[in-house]
């Protein structure tokens, strides 16, 4: 390998150089010339790009932070063959076509590297992607090992710099002997605001120290960022009070936002998008969700997922909004938001009310009042919307005994069952949305008290649970003339 050569200003001519520093490389021909193209940040406003232009005047380079230019040549292996840096802007030089020579190669293939550098004379890399791409490979940063991965090298058609390199054109090389190919321009485009040393928008702090920075290295430093407050009202199965986000197996929410350009579409956001708040949420049916976050102003996709054990079960649920100031979101997950079907039980207990205030009678007689024992207890499964289930279901464990007699296996399609006070299961259901109508019957035959009495009238809304849950269906007596009928 050649020891590194270092470039003269480019408005030295190599005949200078030769008499000079160079000597002993200029016994052959330089084997390449390279010229470099600046390209611009987009405009803030329009976003639209600048066309990439020769360098004719010093504040090209300042303005995008890049003090010196790195042109490398690397042969087949990857190996670096020759190296130099080259102000980005020499003084006086005015022809945006200028070249500066390369120095002489062995005949054969090469990867010349242009790269723009910091004053440090260090180049600019993407760390998020270079972290991508150490994790997946530990040897990436390995110098012996770089021609396993993509690289500026020779022997490629289309060669490219290494995918984490910024501010950085790479170009194929055929070097023969007594010739010196001018190269078409390099292109390199400015690094990110956030990292190019410079105060962009002159605010006193520049790159991480800049607050828009802090919230994005993507961003410009003159963006303007504000505090967003949320607020999400959350609800379940089409607003069934009945169901409470552990019923569906949701402990926490998930609120992030990602985004959006002028006239993208985007359905989802990408699995890195920004956690609003930083942090899980929690998840509550009756109590409004907080949190707020410092946000670029701009229109985002924001998306709100249900989570379970630190994993995401539900599909988002996304809007594309604007996010300043206070966002109100109300956000309904239903069984088909659920990425996993819900199967289990409802479990509940019967409150049959006397039609004085809420109190409730027994199932048994009780002379005093002359009510006379429900005899029966029709209990039907439907459908969220009250309409009857095409398939039958069944009573579960966990439904409680009445007089050492087991409810379990009994249908819940309206046949008799005893009164009971006690709890009753159903088997595994795989929700959906559920309802049950209820009614009950003296011995001859009188409706005491009916789900189609209540009000609104019919069935009563019900949710999963696991069968530790008790929810009291109170079901209202049927009333005539405002009374109950007799014995009831
Ligand atoms: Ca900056
Ligand atoms: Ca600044
Ligand atoms: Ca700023």
């Amino acid at each position: 390998m050649r020891p590194a050569v270092g470039f003269p200003p480019r408005t030295i001519t190599r005949a200078l150089l030769c008499a000079t520093l160079l000597a002993n490389a200029c016994k052959e021909a330089p084997s390449f010339s390279v010229r470099w193209q600046l390209q611009g940040r987009p405009d803030p406003i329009t976003g639209v790009v600048p066309k990439p232009a020769g360098v004719t005047n010093a504040y090209q380079c300042t303005s995008l932070g890049i003090t010196a230019i790195r042109i490398a040549a690397y042969d087949a292996e990857g190996v670096l063959a020759d190296e130099a840096i080259a102000p980005c802007f020499a003084e006086g030089e005015v022809d945006a076509n200028s070249s500066v020579d390369g120095g002489h190669l062995r005949a054969g293939v090469y990867g010349i590297e242009v790269r723009g550098v910091q004053s440090d004379q260090r180049p600019w890399v993407d760390a998020a992607v270079q972290a991508d791409l150490l994790a997946r490979f530990p040897d990436y940063l390995d110098e012996d090992l770089l021609h396993r991965h993509e690289t500026c090298k020779g022997g490629v058609r289309e060669p490219t710099c290494r995918p984490e390199a910024l501010t950085c054109d790479c170009a194929p090389l055929l070097a023969r002997n007594d010739h010196t190919e001018l190269l078409a321009p390099f292109v390199l485009v400015g690094p990110p605001e956030c990292i190019d040393g410079i105060d962009n928008d002159r605010d006193g702090v520049a790159d991480l120290q800049d607050e828009a920075c802090k919230i994005d290295l993507a961003n410009r430093e003159a963006d303007t960022i504000g505090s967003v407050q949320f607020r999400i009202d959350l609800s379940l199965f089409g607003g069934n009070r009945a169901v409470a986000c552990l019923d569906a197996g949701l402990d926490a929410l998930l609120a992030r936002a990602c985004p959006i350009a002028p006239g993208q579409v985007l359905e989802t956001c990408p699995d890195d998008a920004v956690v609003l708040g930083g942090h899980l949420l929690s998840c509550s049916t009756t109590e409004p969700v907080f949190f707020a976050d410092t946000l670029d102003q701009g229109e985002y996709l924001y998306e709100v997922l249900g989570v379970a054990d630190n994993e995401v079960i539900t599909r988002p649920v996304a809007e594309r909004t604007q996010l300043t100031g206070f966002v109100r979101r109300e956000i309904q997950l239903n069984a088909d938001d659920f990425l996993a079907p819900i199967v289990a039980p409802t479990a509940f207990t019967l409150e049959l009310l006397d039609g004085i205030g809420d109190s409730a009678r027994q199932c048994d007689a009780d002379a005093g009042t002359g009510r006379e024992a429900i005899a029966e207890l029709r209990v039907e499964l439907r459908d969220a919307h009250g309409a009857r289930l095409s398939q039958t279901h069944v009573l579960g464990p966990g439904t409680d005994e009445v007089d050492q007699q087991s409810l379990q296996g009994r249908p819940l399609d309206g046949t008799p069952l005893p009164c009971t006070a006690g709890r009753l299961v159903t088997e595994p259901l795989t929700w959906g949305g559920f309802s049950v109508r209820v009614e009950t019957r003296l011995a001859d035959g009188t409706v005491c008290h009916s789900t189609d009495a209540s009000d609104p009238p019919g069935p009563l809304l019900v949710g999963p649970g696991n069968a530790l849950q008790v929810d009291g269906l109170k079901i209202a007596p049927v009333l005539v003339d405002g009374k109950p009928p007799q014995g009831c």
